[in-house]
């Protein structure tokens, strides 16, 4: 009886205990071992402790506050032009050109600057989705393709977007 009450104390220890931290994303369980001491019985439970990095995704510390994470997850309504399962794209709010599309990744990721290699997929489904919008283009299929990288750039949404425009000459650069 004592033997199994242990097992089954020591087992719920041990699922709630990962569980707790696995949900938080910030610890693994890497061990869980009783053992007998002088004083009684012990539980030794051993946590590798993380901390989320910047490009992960769906970080709540990163998308909490982010307007485009928050279009992604549909809490604003905004007009969706296409999508596909890594990127949007949105009608900008304040265009620059007849034609204003913005192409963001579902992706939180901060800009150029924090891409990574495995954000690489990611960014080529954003180029792709350009060839596609420049496709459907009524008129003249030539577009410019702007990112802005930092507040010095003018960057003023810290989540990656590529700026399509279209619909007017711009010979101006
Ligand atoms: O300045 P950067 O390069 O970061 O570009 C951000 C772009 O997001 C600007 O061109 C804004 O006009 C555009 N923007 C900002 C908001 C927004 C938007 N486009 C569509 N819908 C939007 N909503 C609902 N809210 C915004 N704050």
């Amino acid at each position: 009886m004592f033997f199994f009450k242990r097992f089954v104390l020591s087992s719920i220890i041990r699922y709630y205990t990962l569980n707790i931290f696995t949900i938080a994303g910030m610890a693994e369980l890497v061990d869980a071992r009783d053992s007998k001491s002088r004083g009684g019985d012990t539980l030794s439970v051993r946590v590798r402790l993380s901390v989320p990095k910047n490009n992960d995704k769906g970080s709540a510390m990163e998308t909490a506050d982010c307007i485009f994470c928050k279009i992604i997850a549909r809490q604003l309504p905004v007009e969706i032009v296409a999508k596909n399962d890594e990127v949007l794209v949105i009608k900008d709010i304040a265009p620059k050109a007849p034609v204003h599309y913005l192409i963001i990744p579902k992706k939180h990721i901060t800009g150029i600057s924090s891409l990574e290699q495995a954000d690489i997929p990611i960014v080529g489904e954003m180029l792709l989705m350009v060839k596609k919008l420049a496709k459907g283009l009524s008129g003249s299929q030539a577009f410019r393709l702007i990112v802005n990288d930092g507040p010095d750039a003018g960057q003023s949404v810290f989540h990656l977007h590529f700026h399509f425009l279209s619909g007017k000459k711009m010979l101006d650069f």
